[in-house]
């Protein structure tokens, strides 16, 4: 396979785009190389600078749950953009996407659109700040909820739980408002909530952790921590920005059955536009300016374009079977690599909920961001490649999930299935 477009538009583009690229994990560093550039994408294919082929489990970090140029999601966004592609003046649609997230979220009674993940979780963030008069914020080692500075925060040295900050530019005075904890560990929790009780403004979470791999709550966990910050007065915050309309229509909220007080959305809501939502009770929105003192605002919040392709990738999913099928499609993938994994006699360890997933090259189990690190990267990247060469193509990284589409059909997963046994024989 040849990647010689690829690699000279990367090699132009690094000249004027800072590593060639504009969101870090698009470099390739996880597994080494360098990236292909994307020239289109179908259904559940997209096809690079050279021409080549590849059936996609990326699907641009997970909103394209319909597949790539969905005929209603283009049909919807051409006739938006007919009509104006920007007003800064309310619009019908905001409030029908706002209706239909509602509708599938009952814990969003009202709703706020940005456009990014990262300005949901921040904005909520800044919400529970602003409506519990507090500033502690507690974060889960692992899980990622866009470039928020407070949350761009590791675990303290020593015996002190509150946070450092992970990257230069971010005040240690931020961190310091950041306390951070295992994933699946409620005492862990308990002993924080102890300790920092009644200055815990929040709690923010990935219910299902998609940034480490994908990693599963265990039973009783989300339950825990619904407990806890209710009985210290914390509001609970579901960052679904991943697991929205994947794990179940309504995120993991919906399958796990446990009510947060506020919710992040992003990703599939934006149908691949930049749309992103936060919400929660009217008590607790109506914080929110202009009916509260609490400021978040945005020129494109809630773009045409934007709204457009979120409702007409929601209507897709709503219709019969769809969702399931995502969820089919992916069940079938992995239960296909563990055939193969087990016939090639290479430990991995399989995670899913709906149409995200995980596979790591470890023996398991994989319960936080401590054991998902003891993954085996080497053998992940050798794998990446190998796929890709196939025309496949899976996350560059091992801590990334792979996510599947109503676009994908059995033909695809068969595919992919016989790429894999070839795959494995080299690793
Ligand atoms: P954005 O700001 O990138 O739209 O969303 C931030 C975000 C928030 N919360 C969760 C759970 C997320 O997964 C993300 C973004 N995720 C990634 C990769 N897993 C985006 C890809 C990228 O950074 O380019």
């Amino acid at each position: 396979m040849q990647f010689d477009n690829s690699k000279k538009l990367f090699h132009t583009a690094k000249q004027r785009l800072v590593g060639g690229v504009n969101s870090p994990v698009r470099a390739f560093n996880g597994v080494g190389g360098e990236p292909f550039f994307a020239r289109s994408g179908a259904g559940p294919c997209v096809t690079d600078a050279d021409g080549n082929e590849f059936i996609d489990y990326v699907l641009s970090w997970g909103p394209l749950v319909l597949g790539h140029a969905a005929p209603g999601v283009v049909k919807a966004v051409e006739g938006a953009l007919r009509k104006g592609s920007s007003f800064g003046i309310p619009t019908e649609a905001e409030y029908l996407l706002a209706e239909k997230l509602a509708h599938h979220v009952p814990s969003m009674e009202k709703v706020r659109l940005v456009n990014s993940g990262t300005e949901a979780t921040m904005s909520a963030i800044r919400l529970a700040r602003g409506y519990t008069g507090r500033d502690i914020i507690i974060k889960i080692e692992g899980c990622y909820h866009g470039h928020v500075d407070s949350l761009l925060v590791k675990a303290g040295s020593g015996l002190t739980t509150l946070g450092v900050p992970t990257s230069p530019g971010i005040p240690a005075a931020y961190a310091a408002c950041t306390v951070t904890m295992p994933f699946n560990d409620l005492a862990a929790a308990e002993a924080i909530f102890q300790e920092h009780g009644s200055n815990i403004a929040g709690l923010i979470i990935e219910p299902v952790a998609g940034n480490m791999g994908v990693i599963l709550p265990e039973p009783g966990y989300l339950e825990g921590l619904r407990t806890l910050t209710q009985d210290h007065g914390a509001l609970l915050i579901f960052d679904e920005v991943m697991t929205g309309f994947r794990v179940a229509m309504g995120g993991a909220q919906a399958r796990y059955k446990i009510r947060p007080d506020l919710s992040a959305f992003g990703k599939v809501i934006g149908g691949g536009l930049p749309c992103a939502a936060y919400g929660g009770p009217a008590e607790i929105m109506d914080h929110l300016s202009p009916v509260g003192p609490v400021y978040q605002a945005g020129t494109l919040s809630g773009n045409p374009l934007a709204t457009a392709a979120g409702i007409a990738t929601l209507e897709g999913l709503e219709a019969p079977g769809a969702w399931e099928l995502t969820e089919q499609r992916l069940t079938a993938l992995s239960e296909g690599f563990a055939a193969i994994a087990k016939e090639a006699g290479i430990p991995v360890y399989q995670t899913q909920a709906g149409s995200m997933g995980c596979m790591f090259f470890h023996d398991g189990p994989i319960r936080n961001y401590a054991e998902a690190t003891t993954s085996n990267t080497a053998r992940y990247a050798k794998f990446f490649w190998g796929m890709l060469e196939r025309g496949v193509y899976f996350a560059p990284s091992q801590y990334e999930a792979c996510f599947t589409s109503t676009a994908h059909t059995g033909e695809h997963i068969d595919r992919t299935l016989s790429a894999a046994r070839e795959v494995f024989k080299t690793l």
